[in-house]
């Protein structure tokens, strides 16, 4: 890695027909933005297309453009020429559908995560790039495809989502020149800001207001961890969306290294969110538990107990902490 076959995906996108685009479930801006924007493009070359989530449109992204046609099913009776898999470190991320999409003629890894796994018979992977959707903006280019103001918002939003707007280490001159060539097209950087941040439903806070209350700091300040249990969800009539992007509390105290958020999934489960500063690779920590995905973000699923799961990652964090700064 990095590993690209943009040619050969070129010239599969020519030469198929009909396609499946699919991404990770518990879907955010990245994964949408990007599978959309390239349904889209594909849609334009006169293509037959569907878009599949296990897990649907997240209320917040809804606004992107063409989000309806993003399906929860995977229609039955339809041959795929060929599958393509986005900002997807893993394929088994894809769910319950992965046994038959991994049936599909032609599989095409499209990804940034530092820790996919090189899955499908072409990849266009790379580590450095600061979302799925840039990677798409490049093969676009390649094609080349037009970009029209629809997959414009689609990959803007996706790479204002993965890097916190521009927030986080992946942060790169690409990705704010795409951001600014979307914004030639015709996207308005207030517009989606607004429909990404300031568009919450009041019960959102309220589940916050709950999960600060679990904040606490371990390993001398360098580690902050929040827990969000289903009977807060219940409480709020609220489900997991809305705790998304809850990991940045505990990351924005001064001087801590690394934030975890730990979310009850089912009685003993919990998704566990890693964010890191200082260029600690947080994805080596959640690989160590199963998970993976990116330098400063990364998540893995762990069963036991909540006490549990808290002390073997807190563990695992102090470790790495020690090793790297003893
Ligand atoms: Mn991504």
């Amino acid at each position: 890695m990095p590993r690209a076959m943009i040619e050969q995906i070129v010239k599969e996108i020519k030469e198929d027909r009909r396609f499946l685009i699919a991404s990770h479930q518990s879907p955010e801006g990245d994964a949408i933005g990007s599978s959309l924007a390239l349904a889209i493009a594909l849609k334009n070359l006169g293509k037959e297309v569907t878009t599949f989530n296990q897990d649907g449109v997240p209320k917040l992204l809804q606004f992107l453009p063409r989000a309806k046609e993003v399906s929860r099913e995977l229609p039955r009776g339809i041959t795929y020429d060929c599958a393509f898999i986005v900002d997807c470190g893993d394929p088994e991320l894809l769910g319950e559908e992965f046994p038959r999409i991994k049936g599909i003629r032609k599989i095409i890894n499209i990804d940034h995560h530092s820790t996919n796994n090189g899955f499908g018979d072409l990849q266009f992977i790379d580590p450095g790039a600061s979302a799925a959707g840039v990677l798409i903006y490049r093969l676009l280019k390649k094609i080349p495809a037009e970009i029209t103001q629809e997959i414009a918002t689609n990959i803007y939003a996706a790479i204002l989502s993965d890097t916190g707007s521009f927030h986080y280490h992946n942060t790169t001159a690409e990705g704010l020149r795409i951001a600014g060539e979307m914004i030639e097209q015709g996207v308005e950087p207030e517009k989606i800001a607004q429909q990404l941040y300031e568009t919450q439903p009041s019960a959102y806070l309220q589940l916050l207001a709950l999960v600060l209350g679990t904040l606490e700091v371990a390993h001398g300040g360098k580690v902050a961890s929040v827990t969000v249990l289903q009977e807060m969800f219940q409480r709020t009539g609220t489900s997991k969306e809305a705790a998304e992007g809850f990991v940045n509390y505990p990351s924005s105290i001064e001087g801590v290294s690394v934030a975890l958020l730990f979310r009850e999934i089912s009685e003993g489960k919990f998704k566990v969110s890693f964010r890191a500063r200082e260029k600690i690779d947080v994805s080596l920590l959640a690989q160590e538990f199963g998970g993976g995905g990116h330098q400063g973000a990364a998540g893995c699923t762990i069963e036991g107990t909540l006490p549990e799961v808290k002390k073997s990652v807190l563990q695992v964090v102090g470790k790495h902490l020690q090793d790297r700064d003893p």
